[in-house]
């Protein structure tokens, strides 16, 4: 039975490689972030080392990071820690306990930048925020551990990916939650910032299945995940509220807050290696995305709604405001 070590486990991506991997008849294990905190760090490279040894996986999938780009320019140096170093610790670990493992790289479309679009694995990275920075650092770093110790350590630079399990504070879903409790009665108003951003949108579970191709190859190589469309901020609110019926411009306010200090305008991805070599393309279309996570919301909204009549107080509704 094959092994697999999953950082970032319980997150979205974590959550639909888990189960590709035990529908494949892996032995699964996870990595989480501890809440709480205990002053641990002189010996966490200890305790990676032990587990590493002990579990000894076929595949490391290293999806662990603080990955929101606005909270990266109030938490850099935590960024820079986790996101960037968090990568440098785990290739430690594994070229000291020396186990013979297959290591895949998080690595995120958000190092292209300013780059104009289309973007490719040739396009020069010039990224836009501390967390775009830390991700460049992991990027090279595992080219490093490739090339210096012939380990087997890929980067698979995804575009934007989605799903009924996204993170409410990321755009996408932070529009949908809004907008079905809207359609719902529950609030009336979205802030959101920049509306003019353009992203390259995916479903989170076909993009899930890149990473596991992408450890199944005799060579490690770096490969770009995408859709090959780009759709703005805008267009996707005005797509969800129009599906529930609704008017998004008489919804949504802009709030500065939500405004990055850099922005990343445009991006689109090229994923012809990944078309060619792994034989991987996205099955789920912009409109089915938006589909599965209003629907998906409109049932959570349903059972908000069914708490609030009765009389409870309902946190999530001032959460995602
Ligand atoms: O949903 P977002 O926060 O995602 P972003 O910044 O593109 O990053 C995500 O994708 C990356 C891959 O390209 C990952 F590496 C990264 O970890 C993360 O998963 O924002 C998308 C766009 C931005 O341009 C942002 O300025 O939406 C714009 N936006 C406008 N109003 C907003 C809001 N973003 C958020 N989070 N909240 C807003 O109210």
């Amino acid at each position: 039975m094959k092994k697999a070590f999953v950082t970032g486990i319980t997150g979205q991506d974590g959550s639909y490689l888990a189960q590709l991997l035990l529908d494949k008849g892996y032995e699964v294990h996870g990595l989480i972030r501890r809440s709480s905190t205990f002053n641990t760090d002189r010996i966490d490279h200890f305790q990676l080392m032990d587990l590493l040894a002990a579990i000894n996986p076929d595949e490391i999938y290293h999806l662990g990071a603080q990955s929101h780009v606005r909270v990266s320019f109030d938490m850099p140096e935590y960024t820079g820690d986790i996101t960037g170093l968090g990568t440098l610790r785990i290739l430690e670990s594994i070229r000291k306990t020396g186990i013979k493992t297959k290591f895949y790289q998080a690595s995120s479309s958000e190092m292209f930048g300013a780059a104009p679009p289309p973007q490719n694995e040739n396009t020069p990275f010039q990224p836009r925020s501390p967390y775009a920075a830390a991700k460049v650092y992991a990027y090279y770093v595992v080219q490093n551990y490739r090339d210096a110790y012939g380990m087997f350590a890929t980067n698979g630079i995804l575009f934007n990916h989605e799903s009924p399990r996204r993170g409410e504070t990321f755009v996408t879903r932070k529009i949908t939650r809004a907008a079905t409790q809207i359609k719902l009665g529950i609030r009336d108003k979205l802030y959101l910032g920049n509306l003019d951003a353009k992203r390259d949108w995916g479903f989170a579970g076909d993009f899930v299945d890149a990473m596991w191709l992408m450890l199944q190859q005799e060579k490690p190589d770096d490969y770009v995940i995408a859709t090959g469309e780009t759709h703005s901020v805008r267009e996707f609110a005005e797509r969800v509220f129009a599906k529930l019926d609704l008017d998004y411009a008489r919804h949504v306010v802009i709030d500065p807050r939500y405004f990055r200090p850099t922005e990343v305008d445009v991006l689109l991805g090229d994923a012809s290696r990944a078309k060619k070599a792994l034989n991987w393309q996205p099955k789920v279309t912009f409109d089915q995305l938006i589909d599965m996570m209003v629907l998906a919301d409109l049932e959570l909204a349903k059972k908000e709604k069914t708490l609030l009549d009765a009389g409870y107080s309902c946190a999530n509704v001032e959460r995602i405001s």
